[in-house]
């Protein structure tokens, strides 16, 4: 088994490099993040859905051509959406990891506030992270909770971050966990970087047993496949599956339980 100082040195700078297409335009600052917006004209409309993606450690934030994918695809999907991307790389460029796992809490509590700040229509949002930028979005919607009484719709976790969170090493209330929104979905890519347990109302286990992702050929594209995966369903992919039935992005909104799926094709 590896050590858990191995599987940290084993992560590396992902996605550095801005897109042409990346319109993540700067829309406000907290302490310890910078919320930018999707869009050329930068303008916030309320009525509209709201998705707001967080990366994890040691990522290159809002210039991460992965997100700027994922937005993409959302954008394809729901053309008058609000699309947010939550940059905490002051903190995530931490090479401490477990300073950088603590500091979700802080960021988490952001990002609540920011959400709070704004006129959302909770049954219309949803928080999309990946790694530790999960267990951000579920800080951050337990926290909009908390404030206000409201309850957020969706949480997609996107391989949520396993080290300093799963064996019970951190409580519901300082992770992403079923009771933070009205739908919780977490899509399993690694072991070895991600949270083992079922955590959310849905549970996929993406191509458990292989040794990699599809497409990928490291333990950390591994770790980043849930999403590329979720911006091919934004994009309308389906998988068909051994038994028959067909796995596409309808399915985050409707199965509960825990599901084995296979993406391979
Ligand atoms: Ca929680
Ligand atoms: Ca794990």
């Amino acid at each position: 088994m590896k050590s858990i100082s191995n599987v940290i040195n084993s992560f590396n700078q992902e996605g550095s490099g801005e897109e042409e297409n990346n319109q993540f335009t700067l829309y406000q600052q907290s302490r310890d993040a910078s919320f930018y917006l999707w869009g050329e004209n930068g303008v916030f409309n309320s009525t509209q859905s709201v998705y707001v993606i967080t990366h994890g450690w040691q990522n290159a934030g809002f210039t991460d051509n992965d997100f700027a994918t994922l937005a993409q695809s959302i954008i394809q999907y729901d053309p008058n959406a609000n699309i947010f991307f939550t940059d905490w790389t002051d903190l995530s460029s931490n090479y401490n990891y477990l300073e950088s796992a603590r500091d979700t809490a802080i960021v988490g509590q952001q990002l609540g506030e920011f959400l709070l700040g704004l006129d959302i229509d909770t049954d219309k949002t949803t928080l999309i992270g990946h790694s530790l930028g999960a267990h951000i979005s579920g800080i951050a919607a337990d926290t909009y909770d908390r404030l206000t009484g409201e309850v957020l719709n969706t949480v997609i976790g996107l391989d949520s971050a396993g080290l300093s969170f799963e064996d019970g090493l951190t409580d519901e209330s300082g992770r992403l966990d079923a009771t933070d929104a009205n739908r919780v979905v977490e899509l399993h890519s690694t072991s070895i970087f991600g949270y083992d347990d079922s955590m959310g109302d849905l549970d996929v286990y993406l191509n458990w047993n292989d040794t990699f992702q599809p497409g990928e050929s490291s333990l950390m594209g591994n770790h980043y496949y849930p999403v590329d995966l979720l911006a091919n369903l934004y994009q309308g992919a389906s998988y068909t599956q051994e038994d028959g039935s067909v796995f596409e992005l309808d399915d985050l909104f409707t199965l509960e339980g825990v599901y084995d799926i296979n993406t391979t094709v």
